[in-house]
């Protein structure tokens, strides 16, 4: 360093920020950064891909769609690829969150299934910002065995389960769960009551609140992404929740070979279904990676595997073929037409009643 002159100092200075400068941009570039569910990839989607494209992928998780609402929303998230429901993504798009998905940049666009583009183009008029990736049931899942010990002929095909107070009692030791979704548990509760689950009228809300309080004392917790754990392992017997996540429990539970056995209904009363998508925020950093990643979700190979590992019924009509017949197979994922007659479509309400929505799922949360 001694020897170096001024003006050579300077120079190497300059030449190392320049590098500097350009492998940060370098990095910037080549960095995906995607927003998701806990459970919602197979093992090797998101390492297959950084393989294939040598763009670092980095993988971030909530458990409620709040929650992703709510970061989105406020902008400067940093990532370039999160997966809304439909009724999210809905709002999202009203609120000028996402990015336009142009289908014509997505080589792959044309796997997708006809039906659901047009169910998903109720919230998105004209297909324009959400990809449907996987749609579900919210259903009973339960452990036979520890539910059967408490009430011989327990009703596990129905949501008296839960909102039976005589019922859900006897679980109390044995644990309940639900997932923390007020947009799918509420018009569960109306639609059970026999009232219209999107229902604007204060009294039957009302109606819905006190059925749900009167559950509150025997639920565990509502934490979403830990029911898969606890319905694998005991720790609960019984759960109000999405159809491939108790599918993920019961496989789980199998390979641990801990002799829990996992099962899952489509409550007899109807339930709702949901359609989850894939969208860019408006701010994403590299809108251009992220359309590269959903051009890959939407090869059959990759989203079959998808299905295969997390037990979800995938929106591709190219990839059937390659979801196992296990899955494909299951009424419980993919529902014969007379269970699909009583399932209700997730839909969004107008601000004023979604406010009113989460006060009841504010108090249900505090059991008050
Ligand atoms: C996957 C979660 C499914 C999301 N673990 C339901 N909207």
């Amino acid at each position: 360093m001694q020897n170096l002159s001024r003006t050579t100092l300077r120079s190497v200075i300059a030449a190392s920020l320049a590098v500097l400068a350009v492998s940060t941009a370098a990095q910037a570039q080549d960095k995906l950064f995607i927003y998701n569910f806990s459970d919602y990839f197979a093992e090797d989607t998101v390492a297959n891909f950084q393989t294939r494209t040598g763009v670092e992928t980095r993988l971030d998780f909530y458990d409620s769609l709040e929650v992703l609402e709510t970061r989105l929303l406020a902008g400067g998230s940093g990532f370039d690829v999160a997966f809304p429901s439909a009724t999210v993504g809905e709002r999202l798009i009203q609120s000028g969150a996402l990015k336009p998905v142009d289908p014509a940049s997505l080589k792959n666009y044309g796997n997708l299934d006809k039906e659901l583009l047009k169910l998903v183009a109720e919230h998105d008029p004209d297909n324009k910002y959400l990809v449907p990736y996987m749609w579900l049931t919210t259903g009973v899942a339960y452990n036979a065995k520890l539910v059967g010990e408490r009430l011989a002929d327990a009703p596990v095909d129905s949501l008296d389960m839960f909102f039976k107070p005589e019922v859900a009692e006897k679980f109390r030791d044995c644990g309940i769960g639900i997932v923390d979704a007020p947009n799918e548990v509420i018009p569960i509760a109306l639609n059970y009551l026999g009232l219209d689950p999107y229902s604007t009228k204060p009294d039957e809300l009302e109606k819905a609140k006190e059925l749900l309080l009167k559950l509150r004392p025997y639920i565990r917790h509502m934490q979403s992404g830990q029911l898969v754990a606890d319905m694998a392992s005991g720790q609960l017997c019984l759960a109000l929740m999405w159809s491939g996540d108790a599918g993920i429990a019961a496989a789980r539970a199998e390979e641990a070979e801990t002799g829990v056995k996992v099962d899952y209904s489509i409550p007899q009363e109807g339930t709702i279904i949901s359609f989850d998508t894939m969208a860019i925020p408006a701010d994403a950093p590299d809108p251009e990676q992220a359309l590269a990643f959903i051009d890959y979700i939407l090869e059959p190979k990759t989203v079959a595997a998808i299905s295969n590992h997390v037990y979800y019924a995938n929106a591709n009509a190219a990839a059937t073929a390659e979801v196992s017949a296990e899955i494909r197979d299951n009424p419980n994922i993919y529902p014969p037409a007379e269970v699909r007659s009583k399932l209700f479509v997730d839909k969004s309400l107008p601000p004023r009643q979604t406010r009113e929505r989460t006060r009841v799922w504010s108090a249900f949360r505090a059991g008050q």
